[in-house]
C-alpha cells in the first residue's frame, strides 16, 4: 500500500451547515494528515475545470453553480490509499444510497448537495490537486522531526 494525496471538498452545503470541523474530524481521527487546507470561494474557471470529465451531461450547469453559489474548503488529505479511503468515507454519489457511517450517508439527503468531493482516481487527484493549490502549499509530513503517528 502506498502513501497517496487526494483533494477533498467540502461543499457549499456542508460548510452552511456547519460541518467543517466534524468532516475534518474523521480524516484525522482515521490517521489521514491534512496536508493543505483552504476556505475559498471557487471561482467559475475551478468548478469548470474540476467537473470537466462531465461536460454534456445535465447536471453539469448545476453542479457548477452548486460549487459556486457559496464557499468551500479545499483540503489535500495524505495518507495510506488516500484515493480510495477518502471515497469510502465520503460515500456513496447519492446519499440516499450512501451507507450509514459514511458522510454523505450520515450528513446528506440529496445528489445535489451531497456534502463532500473527493478524487476518483490517482489520474483526478493529480489533476485536481493543482486546481486548488501551488506545489509549496502542500506540506510534507515526512519532513517533521517528531512524528507521533
Ligand atoms: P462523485 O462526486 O461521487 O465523484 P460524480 O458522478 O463524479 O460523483 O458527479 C460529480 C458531482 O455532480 C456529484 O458529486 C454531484 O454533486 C453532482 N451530480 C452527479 N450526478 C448528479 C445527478 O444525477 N443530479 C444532480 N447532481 C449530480
Ligand atoms: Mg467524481
Amino acid at each position: 500500500m502506498e502513501k497517496q494525496r487526494t483533494l477533498l471538498l467540502i461543499k457549499p452545503d456542508s460548510v452552511h451547515r456547519g460541518l467543517i470541523g466534524r468532516i475534518i474530524n474523521r480524516f484525522e481521527e482515521k490517521g489521514f494528515n491534512i496536508s493543505a487546507m483552504k476556505l475559498i470561494w471557487m471561482k467559475r474557471e475551478q468548478a469548470e475545470d474540476l467537473y470537466s470529465p462531465h461536460v454534456g451531461k445535465s447536471f453539469y450547469e448545476p453542479t457548477v453553480e452548486y460549487m459556486t453559489s457559496s464557499p468551500i474548503v479545499a483540503v489535500v488529505v495524505g495518507g495510506f490509499d488516500a484515493i480510495n479511503q477518502v471515497r469510502k468515507m465520503n460515500g456513496a454519489t447519492r446519499p440516499n444510497e450512501a451507507d450509514p457511517g459514511s458522510i454523505r450517508g450520515d450528513f446528506g439527503q440529496r445528489v445535489d448537495n451531497n456534502c463532500v468531493h473527493g478524487s476518483d482516481s490517482l489520474e483526478s487527484a493529480l489533476r485536481e490537486i493543482p486546481i486548488f493549490f501551488k506545489d509549496e502549499e502542500i506540506l510534507d509530513y515526512e519532513r517533521c522531526i517528531y512524528r507521533w503517528l
